[in-house]
């Protein structure tokens, strides 16, 4: 048998509870508050208010046992809770994969939207059960909730391809995604 660095996990089922959002056995859970999003929303102030308001939780992401080491393929499952502040909707930090690799998220619960930035171009790819959404490697990725019900989506990623949240606060992701009278407003990153 080929020998690795790091011990492999052996072959498995996990229990995937479409309903629940979950998989089992489970490994470990995050879970992020809105004062974990510091810098990210367009308003610096509502977002301040919001932390001081009771902190809410904005979302959660539980894992499968498979870890986030090289050659594995792990998944977990992030559910963003919905609201807005100051008109944007709730959302992950995003991040870039620092050596570009790529990865799937499958659309579970809800109604989302997947936004992509290559550093020039930006991509939004709407997420609803049944659609998977393909993140090519060297885009930067945001998970952004823009219905009225939690969306949950599952995610499959190269285990060494790491998260970089700094590459997104220094780059942003291209648009931002707003409530609009019609459903989804896009503006640019850094427009008021
Ligand atoms: C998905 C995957 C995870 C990621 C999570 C939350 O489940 O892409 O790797 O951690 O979304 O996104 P973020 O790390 O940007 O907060
Ligand atoms: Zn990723």
């Amino acid at each position: 048998m080929t020998q690795y660095s790091t011990v492999p996990v052996p072959p498995m089922s996990i229990h995937f509870d479409q309903a629940a959002a979950t998989l089992s056995p489970e490994g470990p859970t995050l879970t992020r508050r809105m004062s974990d999003l510091e810098g990210l929303f367009r308003d610096a102030d509502a977002w301040a208010a919001a932390v001081a308001d009771g902190d809410p939780i904005v979302y959660s992401v539980v894992s499968s046992l498979v870890p986030e080491v090289d050659r594995e393929l792990p998944q977990s499952i992030t559910t963003i809770q919905p609201g807005t502040t100051a008109e944007e909707f709730w959302m992950t930090k995003g991040h870039q994969h620092p050596n570009h690799q790529g990865e799937i998220y499958l659309g579970l619960a809800g109604t989302g939207g997947l936004l992509m930035f290559d550093g020039t171009e930006s991509q939004w790819v709407d997420m609803i059960p049944g659609t998977i959404g393909y993140i090519p490697p060297g885009w930067a990725h945001r998970s952004v909730n823009i219905g009225d019900e939690p969306y949950s989506f599952l995610a499959v990623y190269p285990g060494g391809a790491g998260h970089d949240y700094g590459w997104v606060l220094e780059h942003g992701l291209g648009r931002r995604i707003l409530a609009g009278e019609s459903g989804v407003r896009f503006v640019g990153y850094s427009e008021r």
